[in-house]
């Protein structure tokens, strides 16, 4: 619990906070300023402490740097018990020099978080056929554009065939989009039309199989898309998810959508995102690989290959960049 505590002086907010917040209390900062001119000509000095409390015995034991990082990875939504299990192997294990200094301990712990992160997707060498499934409004379809249209400027052929054709205007869209980007797009409405669609394209290297999304709690909906996608051994399914999704609600996706053959996970909308901590929670608890992230809507630059090293550098802002 992060608390604001004023007073007087230095000493009496010391004495303050030791009294509300227990002995072993995080300092996070202290500031002076004068309140308003009624107390004289410089008005009266005044002292903020901002201070958090240590919960329990494990929060009380660490030396302020790791409870520093440990309140840091809480804030940035990580598992409490992935978090704890990532702060005990630090303090057990890092260099006494390490653990006093901030940056070091800080570099630490990234490779400790990729290390129990499983790898990210490599990218196939030679034909893909990737599906995208995942809920309504994700960016699946817009993942998809960004997907093909990066291939088409690099001078390689790339498809897509779409089933999202129920929402009116969608596949227009998708076609009128195609089109201007020099995409081919085909709609195709039931796993036969999707094979026939695939035969017609069979020499073509990326082929991008674009869902409808649904209400994921509707009973029967993953059935429904398992149905849908063509029971190729080579085929890669992506399920999409929203990276400012609540970390409860991703799981439960996760877990509905675990009935299709997962192949990873891509994360979208990192660009409306301020915590990055699920994504991590994800990768670590399903032990399933990330293959892409996207950061916009802008077609085809706001997409790239996820990488380990980015996702901790979002959660523990090892580059001081930010992912802009
Ligand atoms: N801010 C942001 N918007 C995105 C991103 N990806 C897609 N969108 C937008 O999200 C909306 C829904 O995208 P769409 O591709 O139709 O989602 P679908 O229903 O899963 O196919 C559109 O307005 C997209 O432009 C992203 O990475 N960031
Ligand atoms: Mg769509």
């Amino acid at each position: 619990m992060i608390r604001r505590i004023e007073s007087t002086d230095v000493k009496r907010a010391m004495e303050q906070v030791k009294e509300e917040l227990g002995p072993d209390a995080l300092i996070f900062s202290t500031r002076t300023w004068r309140r308003d001119q009624s107390f004289g000509v410089l008005g009266r000095e005044m002292v903020e402490v901002i201070a958090c409390e240590k919960r329990d015995l494990f929060e009380a034991s660490l030396p302020e740097t790791l409870f520093a990082l440990y309140y840091e990875l809480l804030e940035e939504g990580v598992d409490e018990a992935i978090v704890k299990s990532l702060i005990k192997a630090m303090k057990e294990r890092a260099p006494k020099e390490v653990i006093k200094d901030e940056r070091a301990l800080r570099m630490g712990l990234g490779e400790l978080m990729m290390k129990i992160m499983p790898p990210v997707l490599p990218v196939k060498k030679g034909k893909r056929v990737m599906a995208l499934v995942g809920p309504t409004g994700v960016g699946k379809t817009t993942t998809a554009l960004k997907l093909a249209v990066t291939e088409i400027i690099a001078g390689r052929r790339a498809v897509i065939i779409t089933s999202d054709a129920e929402r009116v205007g969608a596949a227009e869209h998708l076609l009128l989009c195609g089109k201007a980007a020099g995409v081919p797009v085909e709609v195709a409405m039931n796993r036969r039309e999707i094979q026939r669609a695939m035969e017609r394209h069979g020499d073509c290297p990326l082929i991008l199989l674009d869902t409808p999304g649904r209400n994921y709690m509707l009973n029967g909906w993953t059935a429904e898309l398992q149905e849908l996608l063509p029971p190729l051994p080579t085929l890669e399914v992506h399920l999409v998810l929203a990276a400012s999704t609540r970390d409860a609600e991703l799981s439960k996706l996760i877990r509905r959508f675990l009935s299709l053959p997962l192949t990873a996970l891509i994360f979208s909308k990192l660009d409306e995102s301020i915590t990055f901590g699920t994504i991590f929670n994800q990768t670590v608890r399903f032990g399933m690989p990330l293959s892409y992230f996207t950061t916009g809507q802008r077609v085809p630059e706001d997409i790239e290959k996820a990488t380990k090293i980015r996702l901790v550098d979002l959660i523990l802002k090892l580059s001081q960049e930010g992912w802009r």
